[in-house]
């Protein structure tokens, strides 16, 4: 790996930049990084409360002669403050995971979700561009782009059909990304990225919110939990492994484009059948529509209901992705698929409760 000087006139390796590192992929891809001897900078955003508690185990006091980890105040929409960041920060490579990532919200905060998603991937480049340095950039491309799919699987020639503010600021940012690449020479890799989930899941995605209410009516502290369409299926893969995929995508020589998923696809009744399950639980379903129910057959007790407000206006019913130009170029594959996945979340939650798992997971 190339050495390089910081500016204490340490030899230090390579230098990756950040945006969005506050979040569940970027807290996995800097404990990555660093792993790899990366010098790692993010970014984040001043907020009242406090936002880096996913980087708790990695966080270096700035005080500290050695420290490999960086943090700078930053926002996708302001451009001076991206200048300054890559100024300061001089990356080889810059991952931009920065997003309003709710697709629900996005309906109720379109023109923010775009200024961010869509005109801030644009302010990226555009700083990047302005700084001369041939940093590679990884963007972080979605499944939702696919929308209301034209073909399945979907791979990366699959055409777009968004569905939402989010999808449509995402497919913005896909194409200007490739725009950059042709007309600038720039490194910029598209990672087309199915849903991923771990313990960090920001917890109003379905699947945070489906093992932390369904652990905590385990423990006695809910009776159940609202949910919106149980029959939405997703290709759901495992937030660390994702990661990595992305890192790959920067050590190639040549720029490209990669759908990154497991190839299984499954509901979201399903997950919550799987979550169940794992805790003693034998969830069954009772009614239709909105009166439907999700009882746990050993107990009598409904533990899930149906609450419209988490329909959304437009929905993407099913995705399930192929990456085998990922498998074939990159050699990437899913190390851990759904099972295993929904697993790892529901131990993750007694853990976070600081209970010992075994005593609850059958
Ligand atoms: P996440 O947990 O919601 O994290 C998003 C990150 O973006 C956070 O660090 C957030 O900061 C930051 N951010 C939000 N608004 C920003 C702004 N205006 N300026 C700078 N940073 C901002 O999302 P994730 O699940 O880790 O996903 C990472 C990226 O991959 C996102 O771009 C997402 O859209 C995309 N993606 C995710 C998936 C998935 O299944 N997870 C799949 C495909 C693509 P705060 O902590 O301060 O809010
Ligand atoms: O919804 C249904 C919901 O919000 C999954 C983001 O990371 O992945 C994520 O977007 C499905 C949808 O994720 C509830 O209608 C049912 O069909 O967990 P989600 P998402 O919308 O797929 C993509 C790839 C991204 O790029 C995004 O950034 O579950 N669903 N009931 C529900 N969803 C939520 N949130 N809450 C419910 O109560």
């Amino acid at each position: 790996m190339t050495k390089k000087f910081n500016k204490r006139n340490q030899k230090v390796n390579k230098r990756a930049l950040i945006i969005g590192i506050t979040g569940q992929d970027g807290s996995y891809l800097a404990e990555f990084l660093l792993s790899r001897g990366y010098e790692v900078h993010g970014l984040i955003r001043r907020s009242s409360s406090f936002n880096t508690g996913r980087l708790d185990d990695i966080y270096q006091d700035p005080h500290e002669s050695h420290r490999r980890l960086y943090l700078h105040y930053g926002d996708l929409i302001d451009s001076h403050s991206l200048l300054n960041i890559i100024s300061e920060s001089q990356p080889d490579e810059i991952y931009n995971l920065g997003a309003q990532s709710h697709v629900r919200v996005s309906f109720d905060i379109p023109e923010y979700t775009a200024d961010v998603d869509a005109l801030g991937t644009t302010r990226l480049l555009d700083a990047v561009r302005a700084s001369k340095l041939p940093a590679k950039i990884y963007q972080a491309g979605s499944s939702e782009m696919f929308g209301k799919v034209l073909e399945t699987p979907q791979k990366e020639n699959t055409p777009f059909n968004p569905q939402s503010p989010y999808a449509c600021a995402k497919v913005f940012s896909h194409f200007i990304c490739k725009n950059y690449r042709d007309s600038y020479g720039m490194f910029i890799a598209n990672g087309i990225l199915f849903n991923h989930e771990s313990p960090r899941r920001g917890k109003t995605f379905v699947t945070k919110k489906i093992t932390e209410g369904l652990a905590d009516i385990r423990l006695g502290k809910k009776d159940r939990i609202y949910l919106g369409n149980l029959d939405a299926k997703r290709d759901w893969g495992y937030a660390p492994d994702y990661v990595e995929a992305m890192w790959q995508m920067l050590q190639e020589e040549k720029p490209n484009d990669y759908v990154i998923s497991t190839g299984e696809t499954h509901s979201v009744r399903e997950f919550a059948e799987e979550a169940a399950r794992l805790i003693d639980m034998d969830l069954q379903w009772k009614g239709s529509g909105l009166e439907e129910e999700g009882i746990d057959a050993k107990t009598g007790q409904t533990i899930i209901s149906i609450d419209p407000k988490y329909y959304r206006p437009s929905e993407v019913d099913a995705l399930l992705g192929d990456s085998s130009k990922a498998k074939k170029n990159l050699g990437w594959e899913p190390k851990v698929k759904f099972k295993e996945l929904v697993k790892i979340m529901m131990v993750g939650e007694f853990e976070e409760r600081k209970l010992d798992s075994s005593a609850y997971l059958s």
